[in-house]
């Protein structure tokens, strides 16, 4: 008897385990896996374009970023968009840009219906 006891217990834990790792599995959101230019790097030339790359898939239509100067001023031509061949990327288009600080503000809705958003900063060299 002792034995099945033991046995039924110990189907009840592994149960309860695999449940928990579904749950955990369920709440993978969307984070910044990488960028270029790279978080927190200076690069010697302006880039013509941002690229974010996210640990799930994104929602195109409520996955966005914007790109800041170092007054906090938004740069109206950097336009971003979600990659049509690897929606886990999102590029962005960049005007020509001075040397300087930016930041990149982005906001993401992934696959999984779970909003996140971060935001990092590069440097242009002189
Ligand atoms: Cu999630």
């Amino acid at each position: 008897l002792d034995k099945l006891v033991t046995k039924r217990w110990l189907s009840l834990v592994l149960m309860l385990a695999s449940a928990f790792v579904l749950v955990a599995k369920s709440f993978a959101h969307a984070f910044l896996d990488h960028a270029l230019p790279a978080v927190g790097s200076t690069v010697r030339e302006a880039p013509a374009e941002i690229k974010l790359w996210f640990s799930e898939k994104l929602e195109p239509a409520f996955s966005t970023a914007e790109v800041e100067d170092a007054a906090r001023r938004k740069i109206a031509a950097a336009t971003a968009k979600v990659d049509e061949t690897d929606p886990t990327v999102i590029r962005i288009s960049l005007p020509r840009l001075a040397p300087g600080t930016y930041r990149v503000v982005w906001r993401v809705l992934s696959v999984d219906t779970h909003v996140t958003k971060g935001d990092f900063t590069f440097d242009v060299g002189p």
